[in-house]
């Protein structure tokens, strides 16, 4: 029996978080996820988990509780690990093993996890944990404390961050401040020096002081852009809306309602022609759009935010005369003009995953430097360590022009989150962009046409019944459902559709693109109707 966990306090601590009856949960696309109600034995449980973590890695470990883009009402808990990154999968399991464990069999799953891990109990741990604003986060994140200390681990509650934010400070704990200082100033002072400099280099090709619409979806991005703001202020001014000082969290605003709805938020006055952006509710994503002077509304999402960046950097690169190799990481979801864009006319290679981050970063480390997006906005570059070595090299030692792009590039690394997807960066890389490059929102946009697209959700009693294969563009199971899918997308011209059971809430997800909206809207309720038929569809029928 291991020597220094304390099961009986473990258990004790336990009962006052009692694990509801019945009550299974798996580790999703982005942790655990549902109504804040069922969460307190989860939280206690990550917090023991985070100990373990990071006794075996003998690292830092994060714990943020947040559930992002999901109503206000649901919270959620994800692990980060010691690099800023995602937790490994394996752990993932561990999570999933130890949320569900009857309370008699808890002792036992961490006596479990510890083994099979080879956990040293003797080694120090420590945590940092942070929350966005939902009001069930403050009480949750007491309960991810109670499990951290019950194991004897030390913590820091950054309390309100985003997400991206908390990725940010673990990354910099764990390289002992080279990435970065691990306190909020330090982030702001990070980011703001990289965007002033880099507006300073933009005003000399030309660049007007600029302004921009940001919708915040009631959530921690509005507060935590306001803390930021006279850092930037410089280059750069933000007028926020949906603020959090009356509507709710994700309501009828931010990135996944934009994105999804394809309509901007409410609570937002938009001009023609006016650059706008909205955040998801933990300030993870980022999507931008403008209404032209027709009143037609354009969406410009991850993939087309993907493309400006990678053809900036590309740019970047045969100014300064290095060869370096870029790949661009996508998922499913992804405008299937985009991929062609991007492989035809930008001559990049484009990558496929499965859904979730984790998925695009351990893909996209794979070059010297890696773009990945979701279209939903969720997304970074990564740059390998010896780009980034040589890049700050050549920023000395070029002159000129060279001198100038390298330099440029430099404060670009430094102004991505290489942690983590995170709007505030992206935010302001795509500012210094367009006002590098002199593009106005329209130039950004006509870059290439979106095929236009729908997506939609269906109920059903069970989504694990849905299985998939090729990054989730075919399904396996239930039997029959892929041939129904494909002979649907047969009868519409430039179409493509899949489905997939979300990571994050209890739907089948369904994605449809076609030659014209009609085509679109159409196909995805054919497909929405196939899954609700043969995926054991509740509640009402899909309709069109
Ligand atoms: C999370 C993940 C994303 C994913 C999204 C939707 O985003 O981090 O990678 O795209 O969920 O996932 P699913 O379709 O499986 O529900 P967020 O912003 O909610 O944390």
């Amino acid at each position: 029996r291991p020597r220094d966990m304390d099961l009986g306090a473990i258990t004790n601590h336990s009962t006052l978080h009692a694990k509801p009856d019945g009550l299974v949960l798996q580790y999703g696309t982005a942790g655990f996820r549902t109504n804040a109600e069922h969460l307190d034995h989860i939280m206690y449980r990550m917090g023991l988990l985070a100990v373990l973590r990071s006794k075996q890695t003998k690292a830092t470990i994060g714990v943020m509780v947040t559930a992002s883009h999901n109503p206000e009402e649901d919270n959620g808990v994800k692990l980060v690990d010691p690099l800023g990154e995602m937790l490994a999968p394996s752990w993932e399991e561990h999570a999933t093993h130890l949320a569900n464990a009857e309370e008699q069999d808890l002792q036992r799953v961490l006596v479990d996890i510890s083994e099979i891990e080879a956990v040293d109990l003797q080694q120090d741990a420590f945590v940092v944990i942070g929350r966005d604003t939902r009001p069930s986060g403050e009480k949750l994140s007491q309960s991810v404390i109670d499990g951290v200390t019950v194991l004897g681990g030390q913590f820091h509650d950054y309390g309100l961050l985003t997400t991206p934010q908390l990725h940010y400070m673990v990354y910099c704990r764990n390289t002992s401040g080279r990435y970065g200082e691990a306190t909020i100033e330090g982030y702001y002072q990070k980011l703001s020096k990289a965007f002033v400099e880099l507006t300073k280099q933009a005003s000399c090709s030309g660049y007007e002081y600029r302004s921009l619409k940001v919708d915040c979806a009631n959530g921690i991005g509005a507060m935590k852009l306001k803390e930021m703001q006279h850092y930037v202020s410089q280059g750069l001014s933000v007028q926020l809306f949906n603020d959090g000082t009356k509507g709710k969290l994700n309501h009828l605003c931010g990135a996944d309602f934009v994105k999804s709805h394809q309509k901007p938020p409410e609570g937002m006055e938009m001009k023609p022609n006016e650059r706008c952006c909205s955040f998801d509710g933990d300030a993870d994503r980022i999507v931008y759009y403008y209404w032209d002077a027709y009143g037609q509304f354009h969406l410009i999402d991850g993939d087309k935010i993907a493309a400006l960046i990678s053809s900036f950097l590309k740019d970047v690169l045969l100014e300064i005369g290095e060869n370096l190799n870029i790949g661009v990481v996508q998922t499913a979801y992804a405008n299937g003009s985009s991929t062609r864009y991007l492989e035809e006319v930008m001559k990049v290679p484009v990558y496929c995953t499965k859904t979730g981050v984790k998925h695009l970063h351990h893909k996209a480390q794979e070059f010297d430097i890696g773009v990945y997006f979701e279209a939903n906005g969720h997304g970074t570059a990564l740059f390998s360590k010896a780009v980034e070595v040589k890049i700050k090299q050549l920023a000395k030692e070029l002159g000129d022009n060279k001198g100038k792009a390298a330099k440029m590039l430099e404060n670009i690394i430094d102004l991505f989150n290489q942690a983590a997807g995170d709007a505030i960066s992206d935010m302001l890389i795509i500012e210094a962009i367009l006002g590098l490059k002199g593009l106005t929102v329209q130039q950004w946009d006509a870059l290439y046409m979106d095929l236009p697209n729908r997506q939609l959700k269906v109920k059903v009693a069970d989504r694990r019944v849905i299985s998939t294969t090729d990054a989730e563009r075919q399904v396996v199971t239930p039997p029959g459902l892929q041939k129904v899918i494909s002979d649907l997308v047969k009868k519409y011209k430039f179409s493509r559709a899949f489905v997939r059971p979300s990571g994050t809430e209890d739907v089948v997800r369904v994605y449809a693109e076609a030659d014209s909206q009609e085509n679109a809207d159409s196909l995805a309720h054919e497909v929405s109707l196939a899954v609700f038929q043969l995926a054991g569809g509740i509640g009402e029928r899909p309709t069109p």
